[in-house]
């Protein structure tokens, strides 16, 4: 959770030899985030110093999970959309973040294949919001500082409530 530093740090690729790692942890992954319940889950939220993370859309239905390998934003569109966003780091927080409204983004697949996806709406977001944590970038550091402090002083005092609790 916030303020963690791992949360702040660039993660480092993937590498063939470490496909069979990620193969081990993505199950464990996908676990995390359906108990959260979330829609994406990077490596960095859960301590691991590697270029990957899961998304799922649609957890009430039938599970449609994406694992993103190595992904990187390929194109944005010029034309921007403002979506309510969360994340799993800062329980509880919630604020409005300008983005691209529509990506294209490739990735490796667990094979080592790259593969592209074109989306829009909440899976542009979300797509946008994991690539994000992969290099250290968390949604508050889209915000106006006013807002990003606000929002981090809360989630300090709140670390220091559960110590107590
Ligand atoms: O579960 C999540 N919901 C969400 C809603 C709007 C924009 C982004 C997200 S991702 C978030 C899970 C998370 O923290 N992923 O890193
Ligand atoms: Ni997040």
């Amino acid at each position: 959770m916030a303020p963690d530093p791992r949360l702040k740090a660039k993660t480092r690729p993937v590498e063939p030899k470490d496909r069979e790692t990620v193969r081990d942890l993505v199950p464990r992954m996908l676990a995390t985030m359906y108990a959260a319940p979330g829609i994406g889950l990077a490596a960095p939220q859960v301590a691991l110093d590697l270029r990957f993370a899961v998304i799922d859309l649609q957890p009430d239905e039938k599970p449609a999970p994406i694992t993103l390998i190595n992904p990187r934003v390929e194109q944005r569109s010029l034309e921007e959309a403002t979506r309510e966003e969360g994340c799993l780091s800062l329980p509880g927080h919630y604020a409005d973040v300008t983005r691209p409204e529509k990506v294209v983004v490739s990735y490796e697949d667990l094979e080592g294949k790259r593969q592209m996806i074109e989306a829009e709406g909440l899976l542009a977001t979300c797509l946008q919001h994991e690539i994000d944590h992969l290099d250290g970038i968390l949604f508050v550091d889209h915000l106006s500082a006013l807002k990003r402090n606000m929002i981090l002083r809360k989630m300090v005092k709140e670390k220091r409530l559960r110590k107590i609790g």
